[in-house]
C-alpha cells in the first residue's frame, strides 16, 4: 500500500509555478509520516517547489491544508479523485471549518492527527474509511513520535531543522486561528523526547515551530538547561512577557537561542487593547522602549511581527509603524494585514458588523490575492489598506532600509554569524515582498488569464 502526502502552494504568479524562496519541511507531514504503519510506503511532494505526479499509481492521499492553502489543496483533491484515489485532508483549515474541508475531500481529520491515524489507517484497509474523524486534544503532544525526516531530503529545503517543544498558547488574541484551534491552551513535550529528537538529526541549526514557546516559563527554562549541552543555535516565536524573567532570558540565550519571531502587533496601546494583545499592553504604552533594549542587551535577533487594520489605525499610524520597525533596526519584520481566519473572535465580529469582503470567504474566491484587505477598515479603504502594508513591506524591505538596519551592534553585528544571517537572510525576504503580493490563490485558470 502506498501513501502520497501533499503540502499545497498559496497559489502561483503568472508564469510561474514556484513562488518560494525559503522553503521550509513541512514539519505535520513528518509526524504523518512516522505515524504511519511501516508497511505502507511514504511518498511526499511539495507543490511549492515541485509538480504533482498526479498519475503516478498510489492507495491514499493526505494533504495538509491551512486557510491560504485551501484553494489549492481542493484544486489537488479534485485531480485525485477523479482519478478514483481517496483523499484526506487534515490541518488549521480542518479544524476551524471542516463542514467546507469535508466537501472537497473523502475524509476529514478534525485537530491533531495523533490519537486517529493509526485508525484511519486501519479503515482505509478494512475499506471502512469514516468521512470524518475527531481527535481528542493531545495533553502531550506527538507522544513518543519523532518526524521521518527521510522524506524531506534531496527537495531543497532551507538547512534547517523543525520542531516543536510546545503546541498553541494561553492567550487570546482575537485574530488568532492557534488560539481557536488549541482553545487558549498549551501543551508541551517531554523535554527528554525533544532532546531525543534533536539527537536523532544532525543538524545543529533549529527553528521550534511553537505557536509561543515561553508560554510557560517554567517549562520553558527545563528545555532550556536540556538544550545547553547540545550547543544549538535555535530560533523560534515567543511573548514579550518573557522579557520580564531574567532567568529564563540567561537560559534562553545560554540554550543557543539566536532570535524570535515576536508579535509587537502595534505600537497603539489602543489597538493592543482592541486584539486582547494583553502580554503587549503595560509595553505598548512606552513604545516597548524596555522591551527593545532589553532584546539588545540579551542580543536577540528580533523578527518583529506587526498587524495592520485594526479599528484605530489610520494610514498615518501604519506608517508610523514602518518607522518605528526601521528606526529600532529590527533583523527582520512582517507587516501582516489583519485577516479574519474562520471561526476567530475577529472574524465573528466582523461578520456581524458586515465587514467581510469576498463574500466572507477570501480563500475561496477568486478575485482575492495573497496580502489583499478582506475586510472594509475603519479609518481608510481596502485598497488603501492592502496600499499601506504593502508600502511598509517595499520600505522595511529596501536597500536602504536593509543596509541602515544592519548596524545594530547589540544584535545584527553582534558577532560574524548574526551579521551572515542578517545578510543572507533579508535580501531573500526582500524578493518575496514581490513575488508573492497580489498571488492568486490556486493555479487554476480564471478569467482575464492570459495563458
Ligand atoms: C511554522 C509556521 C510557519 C512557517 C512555515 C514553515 C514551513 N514548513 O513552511 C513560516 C514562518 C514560513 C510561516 C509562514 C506563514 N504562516 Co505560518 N505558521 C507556522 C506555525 C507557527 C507552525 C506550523 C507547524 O509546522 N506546526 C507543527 C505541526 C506539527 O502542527 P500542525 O500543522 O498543526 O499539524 C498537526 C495537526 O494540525 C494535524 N494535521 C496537519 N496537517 C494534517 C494533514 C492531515 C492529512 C491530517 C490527517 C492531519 C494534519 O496533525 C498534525 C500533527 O498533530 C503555525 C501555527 C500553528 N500552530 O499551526 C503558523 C500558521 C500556520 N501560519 C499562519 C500564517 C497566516 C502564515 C502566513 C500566511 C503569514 C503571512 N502573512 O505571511 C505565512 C504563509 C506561508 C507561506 N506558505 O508562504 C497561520 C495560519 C492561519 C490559518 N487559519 O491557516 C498560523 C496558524 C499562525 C496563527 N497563529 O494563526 N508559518
Ligand atoms: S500570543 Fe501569539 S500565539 Fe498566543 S494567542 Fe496571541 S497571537 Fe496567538
Amino acid at each position: 500500500m502506498k501513501l502520497t502526502l501533499i503540502k499545497p502552494n498559496i497559489g502561483r504568479r503568472e508564469h510561474s509555478l514556484y513562488v518560494d524562496e525559503g522553503r521550509m519541511e513541512p514539519l505535520p507531514l513528518g509526524i504523518l509520516a512516522a505515524l504511519t504503519p511501516s508497511d505502507i510506503d511514504v511518498v511526499l511532494y511539495d507543490d511549492r517547489m515541485e509538480p504533482i505526479p498526479y498519475d503516478e499509481p498510489t492507495d491514499i492521499v493526505a494533504i495538509t491544508v491551512e486557510t491560504f492553502t485551501a484553494r489549492r489543496a481542493y484544486e489537488i483533491s479534485e485531480e485525485y479523485q477523479k482519478r478514483g484515489v481517496s483523499v484526506i485532508m487534515g490541518g488549521m483549515h480542518a479544524k476551524l471549518i471542516p463542514n467546507e474541508v469535508a466537501e472537497h475531500c473523502d475524509c476529514v481529520i478534525i485537530g491533531d492527527a495523533e490519537p486517529v491515524w493509526a485508525q484511519m489507517c486501519a479503515d482505509f484497509r478494512a475499506g471502512q474509511l469514516k468521512k470524518r474523524y475527531t481527535a481528542a486534544q493531545p495533553q502531550c503532544p506527538q507522544e513518543g513520535i519523532i518526524a521521518r525526516r527521510d522524506i524531506f531530503e534531496g527537495k531543497g529545503y532551507l538547512p534547517i531543522t523543525l520542531l516543536q517543544f510546545s503546541r498553541g498558547c494561553s492567550h487570546k488574541c482575537s485574530f488568532c486561528a492557534s488560539s481557536v484551534y488549541f482553545g487558549a491552551r498549551h501543551f508541551c513535550r517531554p523535554v527528554e523526547e525533544v532532546v531525543r529528537e534533536i539527537k536523532s538529526q544532525k543538524r545543529k541549526l533549529l527553528f521550534f515551530v511553537d505557536d509561543n514557546i515561553v508560554c510557560n516559563h517554567a517549562k520553558a527554562k527545563e528545555l532550556f538547561r536540556a538544550l545547553i549541552p547540545l550547543k544549538v543555535r535555535w530560533v523560534s516565536q515567543g511573548s514579550m512577557d518573557m522579557l520580564n524573567d531574567e532567568e529564563l532570558m540567561r537560559l534562553m540565550v545560554l540554550s543557543g537561542c539566536l532570535g524570535l519571531v515576536i508579535g509587537f502587533e502595534s505600537i497603539s496601546p489602543q489597538c493592543i487593547s482592541e486584539m486582547h494583545k494583553y502580554t503587549n499592553k503595560r509595553a505598548s504604552g512606552d513604545m516597548y522602549a524596555r522591551e527593545i533594549a532589553a532584546l539588545r542587551k540579551w542580543g536577540l535577533q528580533t523578527w518583529a511581527a506587526f498587524t495592520v487594520g485594526h479599528d484605530s489605525d489610520t494610514i498615518e499610524s501604519i506608517r508610523a509603524t514602518c518607522d518605528f520597525a526601521i528606526r529600532n533596526k529590527f533583523t527582520f519584520a512582517a507587516f501582516n494585514i489583519l485577516m479574519p481566519y474562520p471561526n476567530t473572535p475577529l472574524y465573528e465580529k466582523l461578520e456581524k458588523e458586515g465587514r467581510l469582503l469576498y463574500g466572507g470567504k477570501w480563500w475561496l474566491h477568486e478575485d482575492y490575492r495573497f496580502n489583499y484587505a478582506s475586510i472594509v477598515p475603519k479609518n481608510m479603504t481596502a485598497d488603501e489598506l492592502t496600499e499601506i502594508s504593502f508600502d511598509c513591506r517595499r520600505r522595511f524591505n529596501s536597500a536602504r532600509s536593509i543596509f541602515t538596519r544592519a548596524f545594530e551592534p547589540h544584535t545584527n553585528m553582534r558577532t560574524p554569524y548574526r551579521f551572515l544571517t542578517y545578510l543572507m537572510y533579508n535580501p531573500l525576504f526582500r524578493k518575496e515582498v514581490f513575488k508573492k503580493q497580489g498571488l492568486r490563490f490556486g493555479l487554476e485558470q480564471t478569467k482575464g488569464d492570459d495563458q
